[in-house]
């Protein structure tokens, strides 16, 4: 009996030994391994497992020890020595009590200091996951601006590209320009000195034109002067040759006599028709005999032409404008004028007259200061001619 309650000691103590060596495996692993909190109360409760087991084998050997003491004391000597070993077995076991007391106040102690390593670590967590998120805040700005960058740099790196082209354009339109600038420059060297050529010549010009004028002054002087002498040389020529020409012609008229078929009057010859023509016929058959149709100047004329008895054309028309009378001479008719009563009348209205634009002598009527009558040009009638000697 004695025996067997020392080997289930033996065994007692080896399974405490092991589960204390167990606890202290798992509250280091769990240390290590959890957080600081859920570690400690691990740590607790194997303890209190621990005490729990120790206080249920410390009821057992009671029992067991009342058990042999029941049954016998017959062998009184070695159930004490028993008691002693069971007595030494309990203070080694409330040694090992103390041990881990000491044990769960120092895993208490240091659980504290984790506890307040881990609050500090939530804390700095915590500052850190507010870092973390501004800092990512931060980054997601600073990502916008760099697409912006990026964006400005692709519109950027298009003007370059477009600015680069438009410089290579415009170097070549400089080398243009400039050689353009070349030949104009050798252009206006050579018309500069033109230009001071021809200041030279237009200075001699000039100067030779001074002296030009000076000498065309004096001789428009001298022109003017020679132009009034000749005026007047002229004029008196003139007046000398008019009264020569009166001279000559008193004398020649006193001289001549008539050529055959005319009849002489005043200073006058006057050719009388034997034969009839129209008006125009008749003005050029005058002309070829030197003379024209006559032109009436006096009372005196028209009595002498009525004298001649002869119904005949003389040199007045309206022909150009109607009403406007004219001789042959171009000189309007003035006064004195010998129509016949109501005449001129252009035909009177009678379609059988026609237009009546040429005057005729007509010696029908009694009064000689009272013979013309406007008559149709195309009619046929004797004329006068007369010529001015
Ligand atoms: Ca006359
Ligand atoms: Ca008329
Ligand atoms: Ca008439």
């Amino acid at each position: 009996m004695a025996s067997y309650i020392n080997k289930q000691v033996i065994e007692l103590n080896k399974v405490t030994e092991e589960n204390r060596n167990r606890a202290t495996r798992s509250v280091k692993t769990d240390t290590h391994l959890s957080g600081p909190e859920d570690s400690g109360r691990r740590l607790y409760r194997m303890v209190a497992v621990s005490f729990g087991m120790l206080c249920v084998l410390q009821v057992t050997l009671n029992i067991s020890l009342r058990l042999v003491y029941n049954r016998g004391m017959g062998d009184k000597t070695n159930v004490t020595a028993e008691k002693d070993q069971l007595q030494t077995s309990c203070n080694t076991l409330a040694k090992e009590k103390g041990q881990l007391q000491t044990s769960y106040n120092t895993l208490a102690k240091e659980k504290g200091q984790l506890q307040t390593s881990y609050n500090t670590l939530v804390e700095e967590k915590i500052q850190l996951q507010t870092s973390y998120n501004t800092l990512a805040k931060e980054k997601g700005q600073l990502q916008t601006s760099y697409n912006t960058l990026v964006e400005e740099k692709i519109q950027l790196q298009t003007s370059y590209n477009t600015l680069v082209e438009e410089k290579i354009q415009l170097q070549t339109s400089y080398n243009t320009l400039a050689k353009e600038k070349g030949q104009l420059q050798t252009s206006y060297n050579t018309l500069v000195e033109e230009k001071i050529q021809l200041q030279t010549s237009y200075n001699t010009l000039a100067k030779e034109k001074g002296q030009l004028q000076t000498s065309y002054n004096t001789l428009v002087k001298e022109k003017d002067q020679l132009q009034t002498s000749y005026n007047t040389l002229t004029e008196e020529r003139d007046q000398q040759k008019r009264e020569n020409n009166d001279l000559m012609a008193k004398f020649s008229n006193l001289k001549q006599t008539c050529p055959k078929g005319w009849q002489k009057f005043g200073s006058s010859w006057y050719f009388i028709s034997t034969e009839t023509k129209t008006w125009r016929e008749s003005s050029q058959d005058c002309l070829e005999r030197g003379a024209g149709l006559v032109i009436i100047n006096s009372d005196k004329e028209q009595e002498f032409l009525f004298g001649l008895n002869k119904r005949a054309w003389i040199g007045l028309t309206d022909s150009v404008t109607e009403g406007t009378w004219k001789w042959v001479d171009g000189t309007p008719l003035t006064t004195p004028s010998y129509w016949y009563p109501q005449q001129p009348d252009n035909g009177g209205d009678n379609p059988a007259n026609g237009e009546e634009d040429c005057v005729e002598l007509n010696t029908e009527t009694r009064l000689p200061v009272k013979a013309w009558n406007d008559q149709s040009c195309l009619d046929n009638r004797h004329w006068i001619c007369e010529k001015v000697v």
